[in-house]
């Protein structure tokens, strides 16, 4: 139970213990593995068209546009453009079910200030959600969670609104009760003390960028590229490599077209039935 209310849980796997002569145990050292380090699921938006979007981790999570959601260019390939009219994005029921630290993370561009839009909403309707607003009641952007509604939100707070028509990358992490707000790499807000978490709002169905829960607030205008989610907190400089990967542009090596003239030659009776011919550069 926590000091103001409510419960944190987390599951651990300890995997060596080193205990010191007089019985005591030595610090257990944090690893993650590769798999932990990679995103949960991350939305591209490269698809040329129609309304199907691929979840690039290959975990199936992939989405829905609906209201005939367009995409326009993007940081990096194309972006989703949302209208403000009724179109947004659909991820899958329970996406976040399991979650108590995490981190979303995206690319947006707003047409206008966006006051009451939610860059994403998860949850299942206005009483159980978390949300990201570019422009909240409090005339700064805000990422809020909830398990009763408005008056219960607990809350990050920027320090200004997301800036308009330019590219913001923006991103909410949480890791044990400490909840941070990152505006382009950078720290904009902090909450030390956020004891709920994504898996409090159950088997939420209703996991959508560019749309509230609450049916009165209005659609997400502008553009969004790169969404990201974590089944961990991002640290700091993490967030910050994030940024710069992104406008890197990099090409991973093992797309980059091959301009080294290969000459492959095989001696008589080398290669056998069952045999594997691998390619590849020295
Ligand atoms: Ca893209």
């Amino acid at each position: 139970m926590l000091p103001g209310g409510g419960e944190f849980r987390r599951s651990v796997c300890i995997d060596r213990l080193r205990f010191n002569d007089d019985g005591t145990i030595q610090p257990v050292v944090q690893t993650l593995s590769s798999r932990a380090r990679k995103p949960v699921a991350r939305y591209t938006f490269d698809e040329s068209g129609g309304a199907a979007v691929v979840d690039q981790t290959g975990n199936g999570w992939d989405a829905m546009l609906v209201g005939g959601a367009t995409r326009a260019t993007g940081v990096n390939g194309n972006a989703v453009r949302l209208s403000g009219d009724g179109q947004y994005a659909a991820l899958p029921a329970g996406i976040l079910w399991n979650m108590y630290d995490f981190t979303l993370a995206a690319w947006v561009w707003l047409d206008s200030p966006g006051a009451a839009q939610h860059l994403f909403d998860f949850g299942t309707g206005p009483t159980r959600n978390m949300y990201l607003t570019p422009l909240g009641g409090a005339g700064v952007a805000r990422f809020a969670i909830t398990t009763n509604g408005p008056n219960a939100e607990q809350r990050i707070d920027g320090t200004t609104p997301l800036p308009v028509a330019e590219w913001v990358h923006v991103a909410v992490t949480k890791s044990a009760l400490v909840g941070t707000l990152y505006v382009n790499g950078v720290q904009a807000g902090q909450n030390p003390n956020v004891g709920l978490y994504p898996a409090r709002l159950g088997n939420a169905e209703n996991n959508w960028i560019g749309r509230s829960q609450n049916p009165a607030e209005p659609y997400f205008s502008g553009l969004v590229d790169d969404f990201r989610i974590y089944q961990r907190g991002l640290a700091a400089a993490e967030i910050g490599e994030l940024v710069q990967d992104s406008k890197s542009r990099k090409e991973p090596q093992s797309l980059r077209p091959m301009r080294r003239r290969l000459t492959i030659s095989f001696r008589r009776l080398a290669c056998r039935p069952g045999h594997v011919l691998a390619l590849g550069t020295a």
